[in-house]
């Protein structure tokens, strides 16, 4: 073997390292990528600022205006790198039934030996980090603990926000301690004395997981859930692997507290798709007329759930940061994120104004009347004026363009969202993004019809995603690009652990679908979401506490207009009614759709799913 010691090329092992089957990795990585230099993080401040200077040297990142946004970066990616490449994602199981019909799938000796010629040399001419990080509160007995090796330092900054990530993880994984290898390159290997890039990556890219080995391999991207192993790659479609095998959930879900004027607290958690507003739900503030009530956010994207002693399910957010989407966000949208922004952020893709601070679409909105900035300078590093953009009707900011920020920053940060045992939950929460069909908000009557009801759901999809924008695909449980196994197979996790703990006499959450995204024949959305969906989670609330009315239809119980509370806000039954209706015609073309889904996902396809879809157009026909 061509060993690293061989080359003469020092690993720089630190003494504190003693993980026996992580060095030998190491080494082995070392030898297959070929980089310069091997460089341990140890997750200090000191190393963060090191680093980001290195990359505001190298024109990765520009430092924003000290007195405006204090400690902040702006990086641009390369315009073919922008978002997550479902297309070139693989689940590598050593059968294909086990990837299923959603998922892309390679036998893992054929992708092993694709990947093979690609990772040989990738780094040369670079520096490979070795990033320790533990998703969950370190040494939690929900949490576990990755290794991503990367030559790219823009991850390596990433990570130390997104994850508890440092020495302190070496403790934990000890001598013999388990750990989930992830190798990341750009895929850009330097020449001796070639310039780099501002944003080194390959147009070739592969994001690649092996299911049983617990691998993951990523080639040719530097953004996002693509490059940041520990978000989708591990805490989703590795996790999701861990979680059947063991009994527990890895979901694409926030995580909030809300507690109510009389001091009762409750804990939601909620699966989006992407960019569909799951920051926006996990740091709500309540409206007028909801003096009293408080959302707390515990998590903005991802719930590792476990059932404990109790008979409850307990979730903790693997994470430790939030990668979220800035077009959109403002004051009025969503205050407590504008205030997590105002330092110690690294934004990436959005536009840079002329005194050296950032700027987004939809930044301002809550300022009637506020014009536009006369100038900036686009995501791509090209002069942006308001008449250009309504010439052209180029975007300052790219639509996916994100903010990357400590949790810490967050003032409506949960004071238990830290907790290593995670917060019981109450209710689970299934959106949609659907201008038609489906209802504001759905309570399933049981965990069947719930589960049921998140397979089935539908989302237009987003800019979070390379490809085509607002195309309806079904998305269940906001899991599609995300379930590491077979989706049938995934079902029948649900079920069977909600069967498991109703038997032994537990309580379950209820389960609840929501589309805030319903529009009118003007094309507009009619429903006022952020802050006013308080509305509906109090509704939620209501019905878990046995007090809130509301009306059966096909699909579940959804609220009247007389079950919401309506202070403080303009909405008339009229528009109530456009959100909430069920509509037959419509439905009956949806469930073609649910039929076109079973039908894919036929193999293993749980038969509870079949009959519940019997029941309901059996209650369509009536
Ligand atoms: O790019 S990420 O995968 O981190 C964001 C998302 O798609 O939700
Ligand atoms: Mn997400």
């Amino acid at each position: 073997m061509n060993h690293p010691a061989m080359q003469g090329l020092n690993l720089n092992t630190p003494a504190y390292v003693k993980n026996a089957r992580l060095i030998a990795w190491v080494a082995d990585m070392v030898a297959l990528c070929k980089p310069d230099n091997v460089y341990w993080c140890d997750g200090s401040d000191a190393e963060y600022q090191r680093l980001c200077q290195q990359l505001v040297d190298a024109g990765t990142f520009k430092k924003l205006n000290e007195a405006k946004r204090p400690n902040s970066f702006l990086a641009c990616s390369d315009p073919s790198d922008v978002a997550r490449v479902e297309d070139r994602t693989y689940i590598c199981s050593v059968n294909k039934e086990n990837a299923g019909p959603t998922n892309n799938w390679m036998a893992p000796a054929d992708m092993r030996s694709t990947l093979q010629p690609l990772f040989d040399g990738c780094m040369k001419g670079r520096t490979m980090y070795v990033v320790p990080f533990s998703m969950g509160p370190l040494g939690s007995h929900i949490a576990h603990i990755g290794i991503e090796l990367s030559d790219s330092a823009y991850v390596a900054v990433n990570q130390k926000i997104m994850t508890r990530m440092g020495k302190a993880v070496y403790d934990v994984l000890g001598v013999d301690g388990d750990f989930v290898p992830c190798v990341h390159t750009v895929g850009a290997p330097l020449a001796a004395g070639q310039k780099d890039v501002k944003w080194p990556c390959n147009k070739t890219k592969y994001i690649v997981h092996y299911p049983e080995t617990r691998e993951i391999w990523s080639y040719g991207s530097g953004y996002g859930g693509n490059a940041l192993l520990g978000k989708k790659c591990f805490a989703l479609r590795i996790a999701s692997n861990m979680g059947r095998d063991e009994g527990w959930l890895a979901e694409h879900m926030l995580i909030l507290g809300v507690t109510n004027p009389q001091g009762k607290k409750y804990h939601v958690a909620a699966a989006f798709p992407s960019a569909c507003g799951k920051t926006n739900f996990s740091m709500l503030v309540p409206p007028a007329g909801f003096d009293g009530w408080k959302v707390t956010t515990i998590g903005d994207d991802i719930a590792w759930i476990k059932p404990h002693a109790d008979g409850k399910m307990y979730a903790i957010n693997p994470e430790a940061g939030y990668f979220g989407v800035a077009p959109g966000t403002n004051m009025l949208t969503n205050p407590n994120c504008m205030r997590s922004l105002h330092r110690d952020t690294i934004f990436t893709n959005v536009a840079l104004t002329d005194d050296g601070d950032v700027w987004w679409e939809g930044m301002e909105q809550d300022v009637p009347g506020k014009a536009l900035p006369a100038h900036l300078i686009d995501w791509q590093g090209k002069d942006w004026t308001p008449q250009i953009a309504k010439e052209t009707g180029a975007k300052a900011a790219h639509p996916n363009s994100r903010f990357t920020v400590a949790a810490t920053n967050n003032p409506a940060l949960d004071h238990a969202w830290d907790d290593p045992n995670g917060v019981p939950i109450d209710a689970f929460i299934f959106g949609g993004r659907r201008s038609t069909t489906v209802p504001l908000v759905t309570e399933a009557r049981n965990w069947v019809e719930g589960v049921y009801a998140a397979a089935t759901m539908g989302s237009e999809t987003t800019a979070a995603i390379v490809g085509q924008v607002g195309v309806v695909r079904r998305d269940p449980f906001a899991m599609l690009p995300f379930t590491g196994y077979n989706m049938s197979d995934y079902f029948q996790h649900w079920l069977n652990l909600g069967q498991k703990l109703e038997a032994a006499g537990a309580t379950l959450p209820r389960i609840y679908t929501t589309n805030w995204f319903r529009k009118g024949d003007d094309g507009k959305f009619v429903w006022p979401g952020y802050g006013e969906n308080m509305r509906v989670l109090k509704w939620m609330i209501d019905r878990i506490e046995g007090g809130g009315q509301g009306t059966e239809h096909i699909t579940g119980v959804s609220p009247r207009y007389e079950d919401l509370t309506w202070t403080g806000l303009d909405f008339s039954a009229d528009q109530f009614e456009t959100v909430i209706n069920v509509d037959k015609a419509a439905w009956l073309k949806e469930l073609e759709l649910h039929a076109e889904l079973f039908k894919q996902l036929e193999y293993h396809l749980p038969k509870e799913l079949g009959e519940t879809k019997a029941a309901i157009e059996r209650r369509l026909a009536a």
